[in-house]
Formats: C-alpha cells, structure tokens, sequence
C-alpha cells in the first residue's frame, strides 16, 4: 500500500498535478502576466536578499571595527551591490508592471523602482559611500582632552562625555565638554556636507524625486506628511512651553540669572545631554518633590550587579512574556553589548538584520544605566520586528514606516518602567500612586519625551531645508541655531560662526540617518501603548477603576502581544495607515494618547508657572552666530574697548 502511495506522489512530482495541466492552457493573458511578474519578483527577492547579506556583513564589519581595510571591503561590496540593483532596478523600469491587477504586485514594483542611492554612476556611488563614512569615521573616533587636564585627552563620546555632561554641575566645565565636542566633531567633517548633500539630490532626482528630502519622505506614504508633523507639534507645543518654562527656572535656580535668563532661551550646555535632546538627568535638580522617590533605577542596578547581557536578557523576557519571539542564539553569539578595548567601532546603538532570516545584531556599547536600560529596550524592539517580519519578501522586510519601527521597543518601556514594574523586578522599593509620585514620575518621564520633540523635528526642519536648497552652504551653522531657538527654545553656550559645524556633532547628520522618524516615533508610541493597555483589559477611558494610561504595563499580556505581533508582521507590505488602524483603530497619527498620558503633569507644571509668574516661550537670544571667528574676536574686543 505504502509502495502504491509513494508510486502516485512521486508520479506526481514528476508531471505535477493533472489540474496543473489543464489550467496552463487555459490560463488567461492576465494569469500569465501575473505568472510572469511573480517569477520575476522572485528572482529578484532571492537575489536581492543575498546582496543585502554580504552588504550588511560588510557594513557590520567595518562598524565593529574601524579599519581601512574593513572600509575597502565594504565599499567595495557595495559598489558591487549597486551595480546589481542598478541592473534590476532597469529591467523593473522597463516591465510594465502599473497595470497588473493584483495591488500587491504593483506595491512591490513600486517599491522597487525607487532603491536610491545605489542608482548613482558607480564613481558618485563610490564618493558618496566614502564621505558618509568618514564623516561617521571622525565622529566615532573623536576624543577630546580632560577639562583642565591636558594630559588626558582620551575622552570619548561614550561613555565619558556623555557621562560627564549627565553628572557635571560646573556650568564652565559643561560649556567646555559642549564646545571641545563640536570642535572634534562637527567642526571636522563641516567641509565634506556640501558634497554630500549635491550627491544626495542627485541621487534623489535618478529616482524621480526633486530632492533627497523628497526621497525620505516618500517612505511615509502621504502627500501632506510634513503638514501632519506640523500639525501634531502645534498640538504639543504648549506642553513643551510649560516644561521649558519650569525647567528654565530650575537652572536658573541652580546656576544664577547671569547664566540662565528669565526669558530667553535655555543655555544647550546645562540639559544633561549633549544635544539638549532628552533633559532626563536634570530631574536630579529640579524633581517637583524632592523629599518623594524618583523612579531613577541606576544606583539599584549597579548594587544588584547588572551587566550588559543581563540588562539584554531582562528586556528579552519582556517581549517573550507577551508571547513574541525570543532572541535567537545567533543574536547572543554575534551581537556586541560591550564597549571593546582593543579596537574603534561605532559606538551608537544599532540593531541590524542580515536580510538571511537567522542573523540578527545589536551593537551597544551598554553602561549599567537606567538610560540603556531603556535603549536595550528600544533595540530589541528593531530586533523583534525584524523577527516578526522575517518571510515577508525583501522589499517588504522594513517598518510600516520608519516610526513605527523607532516605536517598538519604546512600546515594551513605557510598560517595563512603570514604577510599578520596576517594583515587581525589584529596582524600585516605592510605587506609591499618590499625587507628588505620579508628578515626579511624569516628570522624569516628560524630560525624555516631550523635550525631545521639538529636537527632532528641529534635526530635520533643517536637513529638508539643506536638501531643498533653501539652506546655502555659507549659512548651514547659523540657521541651524535659528532652528533650534525657534523650536526647542535653546541657544548655544558661547556665539558661534560659520566656521563651526554644529549639525555635524550629532550622528544622525554624518551619518545619514532621517531623523523624523523619532517624532513620529515619540507620538505613534503612545497611540500603540494605549491600545495595547486596551487590548490587554488594563486601560478603559470609560472605566475609572483602571489605572491610568502612565501606570499601565502590559506585561505577561499575550492578547496585546498577539495584537502587536500581527501588526510587526505585515512589515511594510501594507500603507502604514493599514497597520495603524490595525493596531488602534485609526488610520491617522494622534497626539491625544500622549496628551493624555502627561496630562497630570501638564496640569501642576502650568500651575506652578502661573505661581511663580514664569514667562511662558522665549525672547530672541543675545548669543550671536557670524560668518567667521574673526568677526567674533573683533567685536569682542571692540566691546571691551569700550568698557
Ligand atoms: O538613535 C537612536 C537609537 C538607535 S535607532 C539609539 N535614537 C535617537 C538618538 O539617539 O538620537 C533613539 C532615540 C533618538
Ligand atoms: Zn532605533
């Protein structure tokens, strides 16, 4: 009997089934076109997935280790990927695929006939791979000396700067660290942006776009999008005024009215950060009430021994507690959690996908800190996605957009550092709900979310600007500073010129990253994590007797995972609209899950600034920003002439 079956399978193998047959002769010209396009799709997935491969192979090579040699090899495998992909991207031009019936199909091609730079003449290719990484080169490499210590001049971004900035309150020595970094950086790579911007348009426009920042945007599938990331800021600006006013008089408080006014613009070099892009580590003088628990679990973690893999592992559980995946071996054997001493890498955190459906990294270099604690989280959410998505074809293989991608694994933190969850992991002795808590615990929270809102639209406010020709060269430093005072309402310590750089000092600007992504992140986050707490039967707006959206933490919810997990999976194979409805139930992007979730702390923040009378936004700065240092030091002396 066995023999007969094994007969009548392998029979079949070997002429397919009889309705195969029959349906081949009958198949209509529509069939066979469909036919021929998904055997070209394909190719082209089985093709591209192994050219992405060797690329990232290549990329993480270098990025782990900063040789020219590693440099060679990845540009040279990447001027061979983009001569594949410029062949591909030909043969998709000249198929006809705008009027196949099936949308998946047409979705596909779409994506296809705009790949981006590689499309560039391999010489431009070559140049624009080689600026990006020197650029990226210098600024992971830079070091500055110790502040009145010029024997020591082995300072890193990570972790000593970063450190020093979050812990130091010596104003002089702040400003030091702020202008030293600039000089390193920015400063160094300022003469190779114009070309990079000229290679970038030129890219954009062999896609058929006017401009690189065109070709960013398209990835977020709207017409009107800069106008809904308008939109949804002036929603949030007066949060963001309420907590600029507070935290102005906090330092003001600390550091006297000669440093920080009571009107004008905040001074970049006091926001415990290096780029004023999260203000968490002034909540140690300015917490609302000091006297209460402040949900700042560092010294906790280091008392209880954390180490980068176990900060990794605990994040892992989170997830998996929701019933997603768990990290696959591969990603503990290659990941690298550490900072090596024996080489230069790129120490910025990044989650990367080999494109082979098994290799999946994280490179962090992870101190035992709440900070990266909460970026282990935020990694692993790129990892997790990564996962979810990882049989969907390879143009599909990326965000809904790439928010969404940026929002996951803040998601799994807004609920992994809830005081209450911090209570159960034990990190946190006091989770107490009363009033000065919860504000404290907003406040902590509002530092790292709402001030950085205006950062990042800031961060690409500018590029679009550059990219769009509206920015010159000879004005890139100065309208920079323009920006950043008309949104985050901030100045630079001393006056700067045209002859610094200071886009050049944050990583996304030399390293060619779109920034708008973590604004969109930084709303979207809380639009999935209040429906989640829905999903997982924590939050109701109609019922009172469950927690608020700030106290709720989804953890061990296999409903909300099962709801995130599916919207994970359709990677970019749908508009991201598709994927936000499937999730929340709308089709746009809504700042009302954030409002709500700060709501508490908006309300006592615009209550003690009407106490204390606080001017609310900010006068134009005195600090000055000038073509060349010259002019600076000529009218400084002209000024002390006169005294
Ligand atoms: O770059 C990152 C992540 C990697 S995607 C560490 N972030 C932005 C930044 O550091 O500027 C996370 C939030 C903002
Ligand atoms: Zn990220």
């Amino acid at each position: 009997m066995l023999r007969v079956i094994l007969l009548v399978v392998a029979a079949i193998l070997v002429v397919g089934f009889p309705s195969d047959e029959s349906s081949s002769t009958t198949e209509s010209p529509e069939q066979t076109r469909l036919k021929d396009a998904k055997k070209l799709l394909n190719k082209i997935n089985k093709e591209s997935g192994l050219w992405n491969n060797k690329v990232t192979i290549a990329s993480w090579n270098y990025a782990s280790n900063l040789t020219k040699e590693n440099l060679a090899t990845k540009v040279n495998v990447s001027l061979q990927s983009a001569d594949y992909v410029k062949k591909m991207w030909r043969q998709v031009a000249e198929y006809p695929w705008q009027n196949l019936s099936d949308p998946d199909l047409r979705r596909q091609f779409q994506k296809l006939s705009v790949p981006g730079l590689a499309v560039l003449p391999d010489a431009a290719y070559e140049e624009h791979q080689n600026i990006v990484s020197s650029m990226e080169n210098t600024y992971s490499t830079a070091k500055i000396c110790e502040y009145k210590n010029p024997n020591n001049c082995d300072l890193a971004l990570e972790p000593e700067i970063t450190e020093l900035l979050a812990n130091s309150q010596d104003p002089e020595q702040l400003k030091y660290l702020w202008v030293e970094w600039r000089k390193a950086s920015g400063e160094k790579v300022k003469s190779l942006y114009p070309r990079y911007v000229e290679l970038s348009n030129t890219a954009a426009q062999l896609n058929n776009l006017s401009n690189y920042a065109q070709y960013w945007l398209k990835d977020y599938e709207a017409d009107d999008f800069p106008e809904q990331v308008d939109a949804l800021w002036q929603q949030l600006k007066p949060l963001y005024l309420q907590l600029h006013a507070y935290v102005r008089r906090q330092l003001r408080e600390k550091y006297g009215p000669e440093i920080v006014s009571e009107d004008g613009p905040i001074p970049a070099h006091l926001l415990g950060n290096m780029w004023a892009q999260e203000w968490g580590s002034v909540s140690k003088i300015s917490v609302p009430f000091p006297g209460k628990q402040i949900p700042d679990v560092t010294a906790r973690m280091v008392e209880q021994g954390y180490n980068a893999t176990r900060i990794f592992r605990l994040a892992e559980e989170f997830f998996v507690s929701l019933n997603l995946t768990r990290m696959p071996d591969l990603f503990w054997k290659n990941s690298i959690l550490e900072k090596p001493n024996d080489r230069e890498i790129v120490c910025h955190a990044s989650a990367w996908d080999f494109y082979d459906g098994k290799d999946f990294r994280i490179k962090q270099c992870t101190r035992v800190t709440m900070d990266h604690l909460l970026t282990a989280h935020h990694e692993m959410g790129h990892i997790e996605y990564y996962l979810q998505y990882k049989d969907q074809p390879i143009v599909y293989r990326e965000g809904a957009n790439p928010g969404f991608h940026e929002a996951i694994g803040d998601v799994m933190a807004l609920s992994a550092s809830t005081p209450g969850h911090f209570k159960k992991i034990g990190l946190l002795d006091d989770d107490s709900v009363d009033t000065e808590a919860i504000i404290n615990n907003l406040y902590v929270k509002g530092l790292e979310k709402i001030a950085f809102l205006p950062f990042a639209y800031a961060m690409d406010r500018w590029r679009w600007s550059v990219f769009q020709g509206k920015i010159k060269s000879d004005e890139y430093n100065c309208r920079w500073w323009d920006i950043a005072e008309e949104y985050q309402g901030i100045e630079p310590p001393v006056d700067r010129s045209e002859e610094d750089f200071d886009p050049g000092a944050k990583y996304h600007i030399v390293a060619d990253v779109e920034y708008i992504r973590y604004y969109v992140s930084f709303v979207i986050q809380f639009q999935f994590h209040k429906a989640l707490c829905e999903r997982a039967g924590q939050y109701d707006p109609q019922n009172p007797k469950l927690k608020p959206l700030h106290q709720c933490d989804i953890y061990q919810s296999k409903d909300a995972g099962a709801l995130l997990g599916s919207m994970l999976q359709l990677g970019s194979s749908k508009p991201w609209q598709d994927a936000m409805e499937l999730i929340s139930g709308q089709r746009v992007m809504d700042a009302s899950g954030l409002l709500e979730y700060f709501n508490p702390l908006i309300e006592w923040l615009t209550a003690e600034n009407q106490k204390t009378n606080e001017y609310i936004g900010w006068k134009p700065t005195t600090k000055r920003c000038v073509k060349t240092r010259a002019e600076l030091i000529k009218s400084n002396k002209t000024n002390s002439d006169c005294k």
